[in-house]
């Protein structure tokens, strides 16, 4: 088997880079270990920045983001037993975040991928990126009992932060940054309407809680736990209590409970694997690094890495250049060290941390006042938030 890039995982990241590359006229065959309908059933990112919204847009993928995304112009934090919005379309005008689920996205690229002839090889096993440094890399793997051998001309790894490529990287390569936070995210997908318009993130003495939606019928709630907290422990009304208590801290707000659909954890942390690309491998997304979701940067980043990497490929393809390729590690890694500051920013400012004492609670709360009471600060927030142009 042959291809031009063969990409290692069907992800946000995997699957738009083969769609982007189509674009260009460049074939690439997509491998992936798991099942068609378990990638586009698993529940993940909500929160789309503009800039990842106008790619979608642009290439073809608008059709059911811009009829049924949620384009949201702010959101709250709220703390102290108030409300205080942070406004996009005054702080930042013309810049907005639409609210469609990630698996979402991935059914449209699938569709679109499928559509255009686009070649995705689900429920593979032992996938091993070969001769990573030499001019004709290949991916070897099993597909139905059968080993085979994808001959190509780059390998993209956007196989997550589990995956083998960045594992390929002969030791000593990459300098890794890694932070883990001593919580988790206790995530839950009920089949209730959002109880307010726009995504709350909550400061509370009790932790961190977030109300956010998947459609006007669908809400996404996530609590602060501890890191190794086992789901078992938290039947739909011991969540629900807690999450009324973190979110029902202003009068006259309530909570709309009802069936859960889905419970999940979401460890925390921070990651970042320096240079990302080695020889003829080039990562991207969270193949190469991870935030914590209080941002809601990781998918956004993925995006921004395979939009990079286009353009380097293209490059390569109409006339050799390496120019755009040689600088793809370094123009990614501008934006993810400011996503990484912007996601442990958030992370820090509206958590509760065991070992904080009276003073770094004093501080955190200045922090929040001053965020939601200065221009400067608040415009800070939402331009983060909402997607840096020019990083
Ligand atoms: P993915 O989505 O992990 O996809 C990698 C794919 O590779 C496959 N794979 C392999 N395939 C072949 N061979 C192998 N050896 C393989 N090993 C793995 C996997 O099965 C998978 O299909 O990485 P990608 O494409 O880089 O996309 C990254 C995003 O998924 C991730 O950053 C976001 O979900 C993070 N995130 C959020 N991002 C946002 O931009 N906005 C949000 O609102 C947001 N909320 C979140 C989030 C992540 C969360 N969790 C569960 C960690 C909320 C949560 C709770
Ligand atoms: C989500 O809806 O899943 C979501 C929204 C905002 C975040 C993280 C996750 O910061």
């Amino acid at each position: 088997m042959r291809t031009q890039v063969g990409i290692v995982g069907a992800g946000p990241a995997g699957l738009l880079l083969s769609h982007l590359l189509h674009l260009r006229g460049i074939d690439s065959v997509v491998i992936e270990t798991r099942s068609r309908d378990y990638v586009e059933k698993r529940v993940r990112a909500g929160v789309l920045e503009q800039g990842t919204v106008d790619t979608l847009v642009a290439t073809g993928l608008g059709d059911r983001l811009l009829q049924e995304g949620l384009v949201h112009h702010g959101i709250e934090l709220r703390f102290g037993g108030r409300p205080h919005r942070i406004a996009f379309d005054r702080l930042v005008p013309g810049r907005a975040i639409t609210v469609y689920g990630q698996q979402e996205v991935v059914k449209d690229l699938i569709a679109a991928r499928l559509a255009a002839g686009g070649q995705i090889l689900f429920e593979v096993s032992d996938v091993v990126p070969q001769d990573i440094s030499a001019a004709h890399p290949a991916i070897s793997f099993t597909r139905r009992g059968e080993r085979h051998r994808l001959d190509c001309d780059f390998i993209a790894g956007c196989d997550g932060f589990h995956g083998v490529c960045r594992q390929a990287i002969p030791d000593g390569v990459l300098t890794v940054f890694d932070r883990e936070y001593p919580f988790g995210w206790l995530g839950v997908l009920a089949d209730v309407p959002p109880s307010s318009p726009e995504l709350i993130y909550a400061h509370s003495d009790r932790g961190f809680a977030l109300h956010s939606m998947r459609s006007p019928s669908l809400s996404r709630f996530y609590l602060q736990v501890s890191p190794d907290e086992d789901v078992a422990k938290w039947p739909d009304e011991r969540f629900w209590d807690e999450l009324r208590a973190r979110l029902e801290t202003v009068p006259g707000w309530h909570l709309r409970a009802g069936p859960v659909l889905e419970k999940i954890m979401a460890p925390m942390r921070s990651f970042v694997a320096e240079p990302m690309r080695y020889g003829r491998l080039y990562l991207a997304g969270d193949a190469a690094h991870i935030v914590p979701p209080t941002g809601a940067k990781g998918l956004n980043l993925a995006a921004f890495d395979v939009g990079v990497l286009t353009e380097g490929l293209a490059a390569w393809y109409a006339d050799g250049s390496t120019e755009l390729l040689d600088g793809y590690s370094d123009t990614c890694l501008r934006r993810v060290w400011r996503v990484q500051h912007f996601s442990w920013w958030m992370t820090t400012l509206l958590h509760t941390f065991d070992d904080q004492d009276g003073y770094d609670r004093r501080l955190q709360q200045s922090h929040l006042e001053y965020v939601c009471s200065s221009e400067a600060a608040a415009t800070s927030l939402a331009e983060n938030y909402v997607g840096l142009a020019h990083v």
